[in-house]
């Protein structure tokens, strides 16, 4: 016996209306985490993906064990991942559901070889009623629709982060009983920070309004803003999202005139989406600079979008630094 909350007790008790949280994710989970520790997988592979990435084996590993966790137990009719160029379709065999899930299998996967924190997002939504096949226009809906959100964070602990609309709230695997135990009921993000992440080698293709930001910020106590500002760029999105959900700060990866064939360089569906139901849920902003990334109707499942989410006020006064 242990005490606390475990996950599948709170999802039980708590979200009864969300029949495809059934604890399929914590051995999907628990699966992923051995499987990485275990095997040490690492590296390259030889492929691409649609993207032209280079994928590690260890997102093709991850991608893999995410939907053979997922496509058998009845509850979702098709996924869409990072790592596959269409959408998946629940194979003939197994009784399909009624949602529909975007996931990354494996976010920040530049810092699986340096041995960093990384992450899995995932994002939930309805199958419009009386489709049995879904195809992608399905997926292509505004973020707002989502009816459930979150990720796993592989750092010092592995950490499942949760929101059905309710909230937000943080569990703990509890490696001696394979379980996650809730231990951050209902998180919360400060309104205010005096804590940025931006990827600052980037900084000749922001546009004029994130210029003016992170120089006010760089300036500290002797600029406009009169006060010091600390930097931190984990370069795994989960990461940089939990830090802002315990301690606050404010996350951009900005539109950037970089590649003009693309808007930002996450992608709507698996990245800003979920984290930006949770961020909301957590009483913080998920903006682009110009528009709610939830009220966004993507045009294709690999879509990127411009991202500028966390501590409320931070985010408000760039969003008002777009609109000057
Ligand atoms: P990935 O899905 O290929 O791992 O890319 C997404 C990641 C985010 O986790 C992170 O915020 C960003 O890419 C880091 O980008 P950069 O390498 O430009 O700093
Ligand atoms: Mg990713």
């Amino acid at each position: 016996m242990h005490n606390g909350v475990s996950v599948t007790q709170f999802i039980i008790e708590e979200q009864r209306r969300l029949p495809e949280a059934t604890g399929d994710f914590t051995s999907l989970l628990n699966d992923l985490v051995e499987k990485g520790a275990i095997n040490g997988m690492s590296g390259a592979a030889e492929t691409e993906n649609i993207q032209g990435e280079t994928q590690k084996k260890l997102d093709i590993i991850t991608n893999d064990v995410f939907i053979a966790s997922n496509e058998w137990a009845g509850h979702l009719a098709a996924m869409a991942s990072e790592e596959e160029d269409d959408i998946y379709p629940i194979p003939a065999q197994y009784p399909k559901g009624k949602y529909l899930m975007s996931f990354d299998p494996l976010d920040g996967s530049s810092n699986i070889d340096v041995n960093i924190s990384v992450g899995t997002i995932f994002s939930i939504t309805k199958c419009p009623e009386g489709i049995e096949n879904p195809t992608k226009e399905d997926f292509l809906i505004p973020g707002t629709e989502q009816i459930c959100a979150g990720y796993a964070l592989y750092g010092p602990s592995t950490m499942l982060v949760l929101t059905t609309g309710n909230g937000v709230n943080g569990f703990t695997l509890d490696r001696n009983i394979g379980e996650f135990i809730l231990t951050h009921p209902n998180m919360t993000i400060p309104e205010d920070t005096r804590e940025f992440a931006i990827n600052s080698s980037n900084q000749r293709f922001w546009e004029a309004p994130v210029q003016k930001y992170v120089e006010e910020c760089m300036q500290g106590a002797e600029g406009p803003r009169g006060e010091n500002f600390n930097m931190r760029w984990v370069a795994s999105m989960v990461a940089e999202v939990h830090r802002i959900l315990v301690r606050g700060g404010i996350f951009m990866y900005p539109k950037d005139t970089k590649d003009p064939s693309k808007a930002g360089k996450l992608r709507i569906m698996y990245e800003a989406n979920p984290m930006s139901m949770i961020v909301e849920q957590a009483g913080g902003v998920s903006h682009t600079g110009y528009e709610r990334i939830m009220e966004i109707k993507p045009n294709d499942i690999h879509q990127r979008v411009p991202v500028i989410l966390g501590s409320k006020n931070e985010v408000e006064r760039v969003v008002g630094y777009h609109n000057d």
